[in-house]
């Protein structure tokens, strides 16, 4: 049966192509900046490996540290050597756990420019059973090629019964 053998294939090709990466531009369309609650932001959105945080500001502004819960917590800035500076930092999150950022210029950690967020686990080929329609990886917003991927599986899935 060609057409069956053929919605397979685009099973197997959603499942396949790691397209169910996010980015996420952190404070949205504010940015990187003084005056964000990224606590809010960061508030019902699911983080998995493989998303990227993108941290924009701009540059000489801000920065952007990776540390530890103990810093985060005390505004404690690591050394300007490790800051990122571009003021289009790109964070893939690569490992499960929690991540914490805090901008290292000036006073700006204490005034709030800090996020704290969980990646959890990929959802991804490798790890993942085959996925199923409808679980959260459909939900969770994800890029308009994923969204197209999963349409097409779901359209498949509906068509093999
Ligand atoms: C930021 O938002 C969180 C969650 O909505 C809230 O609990 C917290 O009080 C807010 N912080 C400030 C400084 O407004
Ligand atoms: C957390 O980071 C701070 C600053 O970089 C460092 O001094 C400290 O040893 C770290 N703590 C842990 C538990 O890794
Ligand atoms: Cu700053």
């Amino acid at each position: 049966m060609a057409m069956k053998g053929f919605l397979i294939a685009i099973i197997v090709a959603a499942v396949a192509v790691p397209a169910f990466a996010t980015d996420y531009v952190v404070g949205d369309n504010a940015g990187w900046k003084l005056g964000v609650n990224y606590t809010a932001w960061a508030e019902g959105k699911d983080f998995f490996v493989g998303d990227r945080l993108i941290f924009k500001y701009g540059q000489g502004a801000h920065n952007v540290h990776r540390v530890n819960g103990t810093a985060f917590q005390q505004c404690m800035v690591p050394s300007a050597l490790e800051a990122l500076t571009t003021g289009n930092d790109v964070i893939t999150l690569a490992t499960p756990g929690r991540k914490w950022y805090i901008c290292g210029v000036g006073n700006h950690c204490a005034s709030g420019m800090k996020l704290v967020i969980t990646v959890a686990a990929a959802e991804s080929p490798a790890t993942a059973p085959a996925p199923s329609v409808g679980t959260s990886a459909a939900v969770n917003q994800k890029s308009p090629v994923g969204s197209c991927v999963w349409v097409l599986a779901a359209l498949a899935m509906f068509l093999l019964i």
